[in-house]
């Protein structure tokens, strides 16, 4: 390691959960950094499967420490419920740390986020409606309350009143609905605290400390690259950075202290939620994909959006988070496929495009321009080095790193921990 930053390279759902338990092994702490629990994060250990939404994914290890950073907005009913829920199936959350300066999801954001979908009709953006995007709308308006606040009795009561007074009058006048009761909200958050409280702290220090004693800390991303609130396909976008540099910002460490970003890509490409989505597959093919990845999101249940490996996007994301290496899932849902497609490039009113366009309007119309390659029509759920895979399997992942001007680290070859392929 000793200073590791996992990205998702596409728009989520790579598979960052099992690449993040894989490296976990050898890590010493796990920083969740931005994001919140629209995030699901799934974890296969032996025949027992954990799919995690706050918490890093670092939890199953009993000597990792783990950590929710200041980027990241927390949803304490959420986080109670996912604390007993890893308590219940015997996995000690003793080495979790959660940020004083993160901040609070709370009820009206919640409230804000489907009430927005539901205003904005046929444009809405697919969100997870967990709240996300209002908390950090607080966040930016420097009203939020974050957990330092909900500490301190007396500041939060006001804070939330404060708060409270503003969404109230949201509530009853635009949307025209009821509000929230103020006593309701305080004793709800209170109760919460009363489970959660022994884990907060100044996380930035311990990070710190760890960092300085040269240990391996491993920086856990959540969505992907093209859903980061700058870099995405805006508006089609979470709130929060999945890029690599929000690492920085989330959990309070400087540039310098990073050493290698590793990128988790797919070997092919899905979305959740609207928006653009250039090789999208339509027929069979997207529902074969669908069926044997099991596209289904992991927070919502919502069907994922299907189509072929898309390398204008993994360039693009290898230069916005400056990746060193990648890590490419899910090969093996790709063995039963004949002919394989990889978009090199898009074609956008007679022109060629070799980087990812800023304008969804441009986005909208741009066709991928496809190489085609043979499938490999071969099982590779049970090869463990890269010899053991069929040569058309090997020659797909040369050729997109090749690409991507990027090396292949890590190759998936299924959900488990012991079904994965390390490249030196
Ligand atoms: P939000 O809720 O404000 O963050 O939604 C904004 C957009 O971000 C997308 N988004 C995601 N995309 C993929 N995976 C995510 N996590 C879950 C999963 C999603 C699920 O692991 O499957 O269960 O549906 C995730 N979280 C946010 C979202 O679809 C919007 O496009
Ligand atoms: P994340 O949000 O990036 O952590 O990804 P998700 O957990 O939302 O979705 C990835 C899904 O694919 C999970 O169900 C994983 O168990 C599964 N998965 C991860 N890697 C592989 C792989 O190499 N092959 C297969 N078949 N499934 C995988
Ligand atoms: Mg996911």
């Amino acid at each position: 390691m000793p200073a590791v930053v996992l990205i998702g390279a596409q728009w989520g759902d790579e598979g960052k959960g099992k690449i993040t338990d894989f490296l976990a092994e050898k890590a010493d702490m796990v920083i969740r950094y931005q994001g919140g629990n629209n995030a699901g994060h799934t974890v296969v250990v032996g025949d027992q499967e954990f799919k995690l939404h706050l918490i890093p994914s670092g939890i199953l290890y009993p000597g990792t420490t783990c950590v929710i950073g200041n980027g990241v907005v927390v949803d304490p009913e959420v986080l109670v419920k996912e604390l007993a829920y890893l308590e219940n199936r015997g996995i000690s959350t003793e080495n979790l740390k959660i940020s004083l300066r993160a901040h609070l999801i709370m009820p009206y954001h919640i409230r804000l986020d489907e009430l927005e979908e539901e205003r904005k009709g046929a444009n809405k953006i697919g969100t997870t409606r967990r709240g996300i995007g209002p908390a950090y709308m607080d966040k930016a308006a420097r009203v939020g309350i974050r957990l330092v606040d909900l500490l301190d009795e007396e500041e939060f009561a006001e804070r939330l009143k404060r708060n409270l007074a503003e969404k109230n009058r949201l509530f009853n006048r635009v949307y025209e609905v009821d509000g929230f009761e103020f006593e309701e909200v305080f004793e709800q958050y209170r109760g919460y605290l009363k489970k959660i409280e022994r884990y907060i702290t100044d996380t930035s220090v311990i990070i710190h400390e760890f960092l300085s004693r040269k240990k391996n800390v491993l920086f856990e991303g959540a969505q992907g690259t093209l859903l980061d609130i700058d870099h995405g396909t805006y508006p089609y976008v979470t709130s929060s950075h999945p890029v690599a540099g929000a690492a920085c910002i989330g959990a309070g460490v400087g540039p310098s202290e990073i050493n290698k970003v590793i990128g988790v890509v797919k070997a092919y490409t899905t979305r959740v939620g609207e928006g653009p989505f250039p090789t999208e597959l339509f027929g069979t093919e997207g529902d074969l994909i669908r069926e044997r990845g099991y596209e289904f999101g992991t927070t919502t249940g919502r069907p994922r959006r299907c189509g072929w490996l898309d390398v204008v996007i993994l360039r693009y994301a290898a230069r916005v988070s400056g990746l060193d290496s990648i890590a490419i899932t899910k090969l093996d849902v790709l063995d039963q496929m004949e002919k394989l497609k990889v978009c090199v490039a898009y074609k956008y009113q007679g022109e060629i495009l070799q980087d990812f366009p800023a304008s969804l309007k441009v986005l909208a119309q741009c066709e991928p321009v496809y190489e085609e390659m043979d499938g490999w029509l071969t099982d590779t759920t049970h090869c463990r080095t890269f010899e053991e895979l069929p040569e058309k399997a090997r020659q797909y992942i040369n050729r997109v790193a090749e690409l991507v001007k990027v090396k292949p680290a890590i190759i998936a070859v299924g959900p488990k921990r012991e079904q994965t392929i390390v490249r030196e």
